[in-house]
């Protein structure tokens, strides 16, 4: 690749900035300079050049991390490494009112568990949908470790549309991992528990505690996860780990792996030795492999009974219809990962330092021929290690997962003891490269790793710790994603990222133009079911009712107005704002907070949001519009007033702070004029251009026209106030009209700028 000079000096240059007074750089001109000024090498320059997007620039790909405790998906730009978004899941997220929302807390609510609210989530696992094992840009899935719960978010809009509780585990790991169309999104147990939620003492683990598998149904025209056509496999107390769906030749069959597999249970208290002991004692332990195509036949032929109201296939059944079988896998297992054409299967144990790779034709006539060398406690058929390996490979010490690259055969696998990543050869057996990373890799993921074509290019190492990579900000540091050049036979460390959400234990990297997200709602939406909201408002139509004991506001939110601005309600009402963003151009959105409520509303164009509340106080609460929307945003105001119950209005009217006379009016009118002259001007530049084949001008175009539809009005009223000589009214209409207008006329502007940049042309005007 030749650098570009001149991107590579401003980068320079903005780098320099950055450094201040401590620097000449900035004052200096050649890239020369810069470099030695920064000690900057001709490496970090080209490494500079390959990661650094100019001002307006896009990235080729999107990540979606992996927000651990956070609860929340991290989305970031490869090679850019900049951050985009944070998508609230498991978390209230306030920025886009998540959590806090009727709506949103409506899915929320779907994540509870025993009736508590649980507001957080330990997320692990992100997945995409697939149709025939490649990514379709169309839903994301992530799980939640602490309390088995999985979550779908829509990526049209990238917001988080269900959740669902696991109706058998305590806690997960195995998820999310999707099969080759989407049918099932897999979720694997980790700490083993009785299935149903009664107490049962630990001398009773062997016998009553379990693992288990669960493919849940994904409807994939409805967006959800259907848990009524979900199955769930049970299976011995062995901590199952993590899992990957077989596809092309393993296709219908999933792949989960476990560790103590000595189902030991710890008790240092009663002088036991501790769980970590107990639970490494074995050289091996279990690879599950299930046949789901299968399972989901009996499911459908009701061949498989419900429990707790779910489908459930018990051991005995799994074992009787050929469903389930293990494999020894390397003592105390991590990733487990499907090779793209499914041939193969690589599992790296923590505490070896080999990768384990098997063949999956090997496996399939184990199956057929019934070999097997031995059952489980359970009674599963254990087919032996020989008949299942292809290779054993020495990657390093405490090898944990792999990511397929676009060459065949060729991987890389992340290794946390050693703090590096190794690049080697499956079909070969033998390593190819490697690369030390800062510091102890966990998870490592290439582009479009998961599906059946991988695109090789980038590989970003997810690392456990930071230690002295950035500026030190505490005990508590920043994770550490880096980012790898793997286009070349060497891998290449090209650029640190400090992400301040973690612990991201994995992510997913789509190509960006597979995505198509929205840039505005259906007017009147509700996001989160996804219809139009009941609450939903048109301009004009704003109103307030009392329906079953409920005051409900119907409002709307645009440049930069509230209506209602004036909510009056009793003490002790349930009041339930509902507010409409009336408006259609790209990123207007508008905000709303209430003194005294816990509230904010991210209400992007076209969305409808709602908020919910007893106004227990009398009292006076002023709210707002939370986001810069306008230069009148500070004004985007109004007042909920809660009067004590049994209040009466006083008669006297309302006295304004400042009295106008008939100069003032013609004075706001004479600006109107020329303000008036100003949009003509821009409407006669767009209208004279091919403005119709610029969809986000169309979209303003017409805010502006329904924006100077209004100052029409408001210039009628000051007018008749005008001619009865009421000059307050008259020059305060009068100013409206002209809020209207500079509204008009900020879009006009916006539109004629966007016009200009993109190449629009002259068209022939009638
Ligand atoms: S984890 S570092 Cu996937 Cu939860 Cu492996
Ligand atoms: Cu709307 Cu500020």
């Amino acid at each position: 690749m030749k650098v570009n000079n001149k991107r590579a000096l401003s980068l320079m240059l903005g780098l320099a900035m950055g450094l201040g007074a401590t620097s000449s750089a900035y004052s200096q001109a050649s890239l020369e300079d810069v470099m030695k000024a920064r000690g900057l090498t001709q490496k970090d320059l080209l490494a500079a050049a390959k990661t650094y997007t100019p001002t307006g620039g896009r990235d080729e790909y999107l990540v979606f991390a992996s927000g651990g405790q956070s609860g929340q998906v991290i989305v970031y730009g490869i090679p850019s490494m900049r951050i985009l978004k944070y998508i609230g899941v498991f978390t209230p997220e306030p920025w886009q009112g998540y959590g806090f929302d009727d709506e949103s807390k409506a899915v929320l609510a779907q994540g509870r568990i025993n009736g508590k609210d649980i507001t957080w989530g330990d997320t692990h696992h992100p997945a995409f949908s697939e149709t025939e094992g490649e990514y379709n840009g169309r839903f994301l899935f992530i799980n939640d470790k602490a309390n088995p719960r999985l979550a779908v978010i829509d990526l049209h809009d990238f917001e988080t549309k269900q959740i669902v509780v696991n109706p058998f585990f305590k806690s997960e790991h195995g998820g999310a991992f999707v099969t080759p169309n989407t049918e099932y999104v897999m979720e694997a147990s980790q700490y083993a528990a009785p299935f149903s939620s009664d107490f049962v003492p630990l001398e009773e683990f062997n016998d009553k505690y379990r693992g288990g598998l669960t493919y849940w149904k994904f409807d994939d025209k409805k967006g959800r996860l259907q848990p009524d056509q979900s199955f769930t496999f049970e299976l011995p107390p062995y901590s199952q780990d993590l899992s990957d769906a077989g596809k092309n030749a393993s296709y219908g069959w999933g792949f989960t792996n476990s560790f103590c597999s000595e189902r030991y249970v710890g008790g240092i208290e009663k002088g036991r030795p501790p769980f970590e002991a107990g639970c490494s004692q074995k050289d091996t332990d279990f690879l599950h492999i299930t046949n789901w195509k299968k399972a989901a036949e009996l499911v459908a032929a009701g061949k498989v009974e419900k429990v707790n109201g779910s489908y459930m296939i018990p051991m005995a059944q799994a074992i009787k219809e050929e469903l389930l079988y293990l494999v020894p896998e390397p003592k105390s297992p991590h990733g487990v990962d499907v090779n793209p054409d499914g041939t193969h299967i690589i599992v790296s144990g923590k505490l070896d330092s080999h990768a384990w790779v098997y063949s999956w034709e090997k496996i399939q006539k184990a199956i057929a021929a019934k070999k097997f060398e031995a059952k489980d406690p359970y009674g599963i058929p254990i087919i032996a290690l020989k008949d299942a390996l292809h290779t054993q490979v020495a990657v390093g010490l405490g090898p944990l997962h792999t990511q397929y690259d676009s060459k065949k055969c060729t991987v890389y696998t992340s290794i946390y003891v050693d703090s590096m990543v190794t690049k080697w050869d499956y079909c070969e057996g033998k390593v190819l490269d490697q690369l030390h990373i800062h510091y102890n890799i966990g998870h490592l993921m290439a582009m479009e790793g998961d599906s059946v074509s991988p695109d090789g290019k980038y590989l970003v190492s997810l690392n456990k710790l930071a230690i002295d990579r950035f500026n030190p900000v505490g005990p508590l540091h920043p994770q550490n994603h880096q980012l790898i050049d793997i286009s070349g036979d060497k891998m290449q460390l090209l650029y640190d990222m400090p992400l301040p959400l973690g612990e991201p234990h994995y992510a997913v990297a789509i190509k960006a133009d597979k995505l198509k997200p929205a840039v505005r709602y259906k007017s009147g939406w509700n996001s989160r079911t996804d219809e139009r909201s009941p609450y939903r408002t048109r301009a004009g139509r704003e109103k307030v009712v009392k329906e079953d004991g409920v005051t409900h506001v119907y409002g709307t939110v645009i440049r930069s107005h509230i209506t209602p601005e004036i909510i009056e309600v009793e003490e002790g009402d349930t009041v339930s704002i509902h507010l409409t963003n009336l408006e259609r151009a790209e990123d207007e959105v508008h905000g709303f907070a209430l003194y005294g409520q816990s509230v904010n509303l991210s209400i992007e164009p076209g969305k409808t949001a709602s908020y919910t509340f007893t106004a227990e106080k009398a009292g006076v609460y002023p709210y707002y519009c939370t986001e810069f929307c306008s230069a009148l945003h500070l004004e985007m105001q109004g007042y909920l007033l809660v009067t004590p119950k049994g209040y009466q209005a006083k008669e006297s009217g309302m006295v304004e702070g400042e009295q106008y006379t008939q100069a003032d009016y013609e004075k706001q009118v004479k600006t109107n004029v020329e303000t008036q002259a100003v949009i003509d001007s821009v409407v006669a530049f767009i209208t004279s251009h091919n403005y119709k084949d610029f969809p986000p001008v169309v979209a303003l175009v017409e805010d502006a026209t329904e924006q100077l539809g209004f100052a029409d009005e408001a210039k009628k009223k000051a007018e008749g106030f005008a001619a009865k000589g009421d000059f307050q009214n008259a020059t305060l209409w009068a100013g409206q009209w002209w809020q209207y207008q500079v509204k008009t006329a900020d879009m006009g502007l916006r539109a004629k700028t966007y016009l200009e940049q993109h190449g629009a042309v002259k068209v022939e005007t009638k």
